[in-house]
C-alpha cells in the first residue's frame, strides 16, 4: 500500500482495477429505483442525481471496502478520517452534460467549511465505475502531476447541470496543458480512480448510447471544525450567483428578442 500512496503522491491519481464486483455495482444501480430523484439533466425526465447516499442500502457497504480504508489509513496515516458526501453522477446517454475543468479544493468552503485550501492534503476525491467510461461516453479527464502546481484562479459559472460552478479559466488551462500530462480515465465496471484535491479534471458531454453511472465520494482527514459562518456565506454566495445570472438572462429575453437575426433576408 506504502508503494501506491507513493505514486499517488507523485502523480495526484491512482486507478485501483476491479475493487467491486459486477453483482454489487449493478445491485447498486438497480437499488437507485427505489429511491428518489433528487436532481434532473435539465429540461428531461432523466435523472442527474439521488441525494447523498451514504446511509442508503446496499450503498452503505461501499465505504466499508477494504482496500479503500487501507489506502486512506495509510494516506492519511490517522484512522480519523471521514466521508462527508457519496453522490451518483448519472450522465445519461446522448445528452448528459459536460464537467468544467477544476480543483475540488475550489469548492472547500461548501464541503469542508472551516478548512482552506492549504489543507488540500487532508482530503481525497473517489471515482467508482458503475458503468463502463470510455471517451465516447465522457470517461473523467484527468492532468497528471497537476496537483504539484501552486495556486490556479477559478471563475464562476453556471453549467450544464445549472448550478454554480468553479471553472479554471482558458489562458491558466494552457499553462496546464503545457505543464502536465491529459489523462483519460477509462475504467471498467468496479474500478476505483482516487485522487487530490488539487488535480485538475473534467469531463466531455455523453454524445452516445451508453450509460455513464459513477459514484463520486469524498473523503476528509478531520483535523478542524465545522465552521458554519464559512459555510453559510460560501452558499449564499453561490445561490445569489445562480438568482443574479439567471435574472440577467430573464431581463435581457425579456427586452430583446434575440431570435430576429435568425429571420433575416437577403437576395
Ligand atoms: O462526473 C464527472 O465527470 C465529474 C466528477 C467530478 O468532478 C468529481 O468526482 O469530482
Ligand atoms: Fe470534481
Amino acid at each position: 500500500m506504502k508503494d501506491i500512496v507513493k505514486q499517488y503522491n507523485e502523480d495526484g491519481y491512482y486507478i485501483f482495477r476491479s475493487l467491486y464486483d459486477r453483482d454489487f455495482c449493478n445491485l447498486l444501480k438497480s437499488y437507485l429505483f427505489t429511491l428518489e430523484v433528487k436532481r434532473y439533466i435539465p429540461f428531461s425526465n432523466i435523472p442527474w442525481g439521488w441525494g447523498s447516499l451514504l446511509d442508503k442500502g446496499p450503498f452503505t457497504r461501499v465505504t466499508e471496502n477494504k482496500t479503500l480504508n487501507d489506502f486512506c489509513k495509510t494516506l492519511f496515516g490517522s484512522e480519523d478520517y471521514v466521508f462527508p458526501n457519496m453522490m451518483i453522477n448519472n450522465k445519461a446517454p446522448w445528452i448528459g452534460p459536460e464537467a468544467e475543468w477544476h480543483r475540488e479544493i475550489f469548492n472547500v468552503d461548501t464541503y469542508a467549511p472551516g478548512y482552506t485550501e492549504d489543507d488540500w492534503e487532508s482530503f481525497m476525491r473517489v471515482y467508482i465505475a458503475l458503468d463502463k467510461q470510455t471517451l465516447e461516453n465522457g470517461c473523467l479527464r484527468l492532468y497528471g502531476g497537476s496537483h504539484k502546481i501552486g495556486k490556479l484562479p477559478s471563475e464562476d459559472i453556471i453549467d450544464g447541470n445549472l448550478g454554480h460552478k468553479r471553472r479554471i479559466p482558458s489562458e491558466n488551462m494552457d499553462m496546464v496543458n503545457s505543464n502536465c500530462t491529459q489523462i483519460y480515465a477509462e475504467m471498467e465496471v468496479g474500478d476505483m480512480l482516487v485522487f487530490t484535491d488539487k488535480t485538475v479534471h473534467g469531463s466531455h458531454s455523453n454524445k452516445g448510447p451508453y450509460e455513464r453511472k459513477s459514484i463520486v465520494l469524498g473523503v476528509r482527514h478531520n483535523t478542524k471544525e465545522f465552521d458554519n459562518e464559512v459555510y453559510e456565506k460560501a452558499t449564499n454566495y453561490r445561490r445569489k450567483f445562480l438568482v443574479d445570472e439567471l435574472q440577467k438572462v430573464v431581463d435581457k429575453t425579456k427586452s430583446s428578442n434575440m431570435y430576429q437575426d435568425f429571420n433575416q433576408e437577403k437576395k
